[in-house]
């Protein structure tokens, strides 16, 4: 971390403000995700804010952590909370510059610096700019997202706040380096780039990463999307690991990610997609997402689901010195696909199925019962922080190549010739009344149970439930996490609605398939499920109840 000398900023007085609250401020699947207008409506963000404050206990004098992906609306968030942290009795608070800290860097300082939380300002994936979206989320000492019980707690607060606390004070430089005061708050402008890769030379080879780089054998794109990891990804491939400079695109970061959604599947980064197709590919292709947690990997031509890439990485991890001691479990969100399970069969170690979304990884990580996690919505993580992290996975796809020397292609269908492959995709039905898709998942809570022992085509039904999680560490219990049918054969449908959506409901359709035999594993993954694609529209009564034909969005 550099600072300069402490500057001390004029006193300045705390101002009490009468507010009234937001009905609507409860937390999703990751933190506050609304319109960027709605977090400008006067009082909307600092009554979050000051929920926050109200619902812990113990900050005072102590560490935050504060950034946000650089989006819209991103710096004007950041001196309003830090106004209202040092009215709040904060002790110092972390600041990245510019504003700046990817998602899983500011888990990694909570973490470092001991700090009692961190306020992420991030809509993740969703677009940016006057017309996007923003969110806000709040990571709690272990570096992680909020478990439910805290954003519970802060949803309490923002129903009943009547006033909030924030200094009358002029803007905070936060483009320079070093440390000064509000009032009796150190501000720290740190470099954002800095202890997180600090913390990858410590799990990867990088000389070994170099070594491929400098063979000139091995080519490389990684597309930053306009988002928050260009400049990480600058620092770390390029620099660090003497990648060429053409090898990190769209690495600055932009209000609006360049009027795209930062969001890293096939859909949305179709521009490395198409690079990645093309006569003269790179050998390895990536890409993350708005706050930099999610991950895409690409070989030449050739797409790695991110469920494949979870257990991938889990069955190379011996060939990465970070990881080389062994996995002490693996856990992956319920409607992820089941290849992880396979490899941690193979290795002996268990496995853990849990809700969608990050924080229900938190007590497994916690308590050493997995190393490598990970999710569909192209997220993989491990317990060298406590959020999923994009470059982390990047990396630990170049250290296995570096080691195996094989291509990302050939080491994927090497894992389906030894495991099976599990052909997955996620059918989405956005923009939906809220109203109609919640009566979609209504009836099928009803007339699921029903299903045991039917048949779908040639699978038949061995278990149909709402799924549930009892958590193995604190025994909380999460209930109505989605409706699940599992066939004898593997085969897989599983339905939910999102958790991070702005706009009316998204029905998210999870469709799986087994296949063991290796002449069988080349076929077109939507050909694959066609079937079951079928059968899970006929099930629900998605045309009927919806109008809609098909999915808007394939991943
Ligand atoms: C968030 C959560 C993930 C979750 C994803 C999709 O990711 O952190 O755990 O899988 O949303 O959630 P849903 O299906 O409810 O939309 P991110 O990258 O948006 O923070």
């Amino acid at each position: 971390m550099s600072a300069n000398g402490p500057s001390l900023l004029r006193t300045v007085a705390v101002k009490t403000i009468s507010t009234r609250p937001f009905e609507d401020q409860r937390p999703g699947t990751s933190g506050l995700r609304k319109k960027v207008s709605e977090f400008q409506v006067p009082h909307y963000l600092e009554n979050f804010v000051q929920s926050i404050f109200n619902s812990l206990e113990g900050f005072r004098d102590a560490t935050l952590v504060l950034g946000g992906d650089g989006r819209f609306h991103n710096r004007e968030a950041i001196q309003s909370i830090l106004k209202i942290g040092a009215a709040n009795g904060v002790g110092r608070v972390l600041l990245g510059r510019g504003g700046i800290l990817s998602t899983p860097a500011v888990s990694c300082l909570i973490r470092k610096y001991s700090a009692f939380g961190g306020i992420i300002l991030s809509a993740s994936h969703n677009p940016g700019g006057p017309e996007g979206d923003f969110g806000v989320k709040f990571n709690v000492s272990n570096g992680g997202p909020a478990p439910e019980s805290v954003t519970e707690a802060i949803y309490a607060q923002s129903r009943n706040i009547r006033s909030y606390r924030i200094f009358d004070a002029a803007d905070v430089d936060i483009d320079q380096l070093g440390c000064m005061h509000l009032d009796r708050m150190a501000i720290e402008v740190i470099n954002p780039v800095a202890d997180y890769a600090g913390l990858m030379e410590k799990l990867f080879d990088f000389d070994a990463i170099s070594e491929l780089f400098a063979s000139g054998s091995f080519r490389m794109r990684y597309d930053a999307m306009h988002a928050v990891t260009g400049p990480y990804a600058h620092e770390i491939l390029e620099r660090r690991l003497g990648a060429p400079a053409e090898t990190v695109v769209n690495g600055e970061p932009l209000l609006d990610f360049g009027g795209k959604s930062p969001d890293p599947n096939l859909v949305y980064a179709h521009d490395l997609v198409a690079a990645m197709s093309g006569r003269e590919a790179p050998d390895f292709g990536a890409a993350s997402d708005g706050d930099g947690d999610r991950n895409m990997i690409l070989g030449r031509r050739f797409f790695v689901t991110p469920s494949d890439s979870l257990a991938v990485l889990a069955a190379n991890a011996r060939f990465v010195s970070g990881y080389s001691e062994g996995l002490s479990g693996v856990a992956r969100s319920m409607p992820t696909s089941r290849a992880v399970d396979r490899v941690a069969a193979h290795l002996h170690i268990p496995h853990y199925e849990t809700p969608t979304g990050w924080k229900y990884f938190g007590n497994l990580l916690d308590a050493g019962k997995i190393t490598l996690c990970g999710e569909e919505s192209f997220g993989t993580g491990s317990d060298h922080v406590r959020e999923k992290d994009g470059l982390w996975a990047v990396l630990f796809w170049l250290n296995i190549l570096s080691a195996r020397r094989s291509s990302v292609e050939q080491l994927t269908r090497a894992h389906w010739r030894e495991y099976g492959r599990h052909y997955y995709s996620r059918h989405d039905y956005e923009g939906l009344d809220k109203e109609v898709a919640e009566r979609v998942i209504a009836d099928l809570q009803e007339s699921i149970a029903a299903l045991k022992g039917q048949r779908i085509g040639t699978h038949e039904v061995t278990l149909s439930d709402d799924f549930s999680y009892l958590d193995p560490v604190d025994r909380s219990l999460t209930e109505h996490q989605g409706l699940r049918i599992v066939c004898s054969d593997e085969a897989r449908i599983v339905y939910r609605l999102s958790g991070t959506g702005t706009e009316g409901a998204t029905l998210r359709i999870y469709l799986e398939r087994y296949e063991r035999d290796p002449s069988r594993q080349d076929l077109d993954c939507q050909a694959a499920l066609a079937d079951l694609a079928a059968a899970a529209r006929q099930i629900a009564r998605i045309e009927e109840k919806t109008g809609r034909r098909r999915p808007s969005l394939i991943t």
